[in-house]
């Protein structure tokens, strides 16, 4: 075996990603938690204490991540506790994120902030959500209040996470709320979540010049099954260009795509000063005239049957996707974080192999200058997994909800010598996935 050592430039971000509804728990006033009630959560699972960071848990995961290498860690601020009602905002929550970001940076870990984390206030669920025209203006209203507030602390600044999913899921599938299936829904709420993206923006530039703002995109990769099919090929094009293009094109020329129609929203031009990627995994798409698919519009999806599947056969490892999706970041014209990746796998079964060699794709990206400036893994501690409640486990820790006991999985030890050692090494593959070696170290 070749000994080698992959290294990564000197004050790259390694860190951890979380979302507010996610750990922080108690969390009762918005959509989410309404759409719990309604019994929509898999298994009848709630959300509950989360990792309970609202309770300060926030303290010893902190102190986990720190001691693990990390620089950086993504959290989110919850809008229905900083603005409870239309007319009522609350100092003592902007209080409490106060002393949690000081506490990151007490670690030496440097916070990016997400802005919205796919959760609503219930105040603004009842107006319409993201449907309701003057959405924008009341997300900037609120996004000035977090800027003055927390400016001392962050100045990397993450809009909106997914608009993608939110848009997808909540209007087209109908799994997240408001549980919607309607295209002409999904295109209005996109269109106000590009508004709100570019008003907060400017008002988080205006407060803050030196601030760097952008917003996370899940990018998902869409091949054709067959590709010697000319309507799988457009088929995927077309996906990739709805899905994965649609915000961040947008950002940059100010110009809304979508299907054959286009619309200039001026103000959007010029609003991302680095591209958020999400990646998880890609897959198979083609046209299944016969049946109406399983995705949307007779379109059939599938994982790679040779593919790796995450424990509940929600993630397939496909670490080449990563490469290109850090390919794709580039025609954006700014540096790329990855602002998430990750698998679910309770038994860390899947965890180290998936870790180790999407590392080496973003080695990879990196040699190649592409400006990759860090990766936060997604995530931590176990948490509430949204529609799927607890029954996917994406935590380096492991969380049992009920006893918040913590418990330290393989991976955690793996990701923290990356971090510490700023590289990835054949000794650690050596250690942590050994069945790697011969295919990444030959020789
Ligand atoms: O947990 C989610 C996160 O909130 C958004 N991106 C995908 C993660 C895993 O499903």
């Amino acid at each position: 075996m070749a000994h080698a050592t992959f290294h990564f430039p000197e004050g790259f971000l390694w860190g951890t990603a979380t979302s507010s509804h996610q750990v922080e728990g108690n969390n009762t006033n918005n959509n989410w938690h309404y759409w719990e009630q309604e019994g929509r959560i898999d298994s009848g699972h709630t959300c509950g204490l989360a990792c309970d960071w609202w309770g300060g848990r926030w303290q010893d995961d902190f102190d986990r991540a720190s001691e693990a290498g990390q620089n950086t860690h993504r959290l989110s601020i919850e809008w229905s506790r900083i603005q409870p009602a239309l007319d009522r905002w609350d100092d003592d929550a902007l209080d409490h994120y106060r002393q949690m970001l000081r506490g990151l940076t007490e670690r030496g870990l440097t916070p990016m902030v997400t802005l919205h984390h796919f959760t609503d206030p219930l105040w603004l669920m009842f107006l319409g959500g993201w449907e309701y025209e003057p959405v924008a203006s009341h997300f900037e209203a609120y996004v000035r209040r977090v800027v003055e507030a927390l400016g001392d602390y962050v100045d990397l600044w993450c809009t909106i996470n997914e608009p993608n999913v939110y848009a997808a899921i909540g209007y087209l599938f109908g799994d997240f709320p408001p549980g919607k299936k309607k295209l002409g829904a999904a295109y209005r709420v996109m269109t106000n979540l590009a508004r709100g993206h570019a008003a907060a923006y400017h008002a988080i530039k205006e407060l803050q010049p030196h601030s760097r703002v952008g917003m996370a995109i899940n990018y998902r990769g869409f091949l054709p099954a067959h590709k010697f099919l000319p309507s799988d090929r457009i088929l995927a094009k077309a996906l990739s260009r709805i899905f994965n293009d649609f915000f961040p094109r947008t950002a940059k020329d100010g110009v809304l795509r979508f299907l054959a129609h286009s619309k200039r929203i001026p103000e959007a031009r010029g609003t991302q000063d680095f591209l958020g990627l999400n990646y998880y995994t890609r897959e198979f798409v083609t046209i299944n005239p016969f049946s109406p698919g399983n995705m949307v519009f007779f379109v059939k999806n599938f994982y790679d049957p040779e593919a790796e599947l995450s424990s509940t056969g929600f993630i397939a490892n496909e670490p080449l996707g990563f490469f290109d999706a850090l390919r794709w970041g580039l025609q954006f014209d700014v540096p790329i974080i990855v602002t998430e990746n990750g698998v679910e796998d309770h038994e860390d079964s899947m965890r180290r192999r998936y870790l180790i060699q999407h590392i080496h794709q973003l080695w990879r990206g990196v040699n190649f200058n592409w400006p990759i400036e860090g990766y936060y893994h997604w995530t931590l501690v176990d948490n509430f997994e949204w529609e799927r409640g607890w029954t996917q486990r994406f935590g380096l820790w492991e969380l049992e909800p009920e006893t918040q006991t913590r418990r330290k999985r393989p991976s955690a030890d793996l990701y923290a010598a990356i971090c510490r050692q700023n590289a990835l090494s054949s000794e650690m593959v050596a250690e942590f996935a050994p069945e790697l070696l011969e295919s990444m170290f030959p020789g």
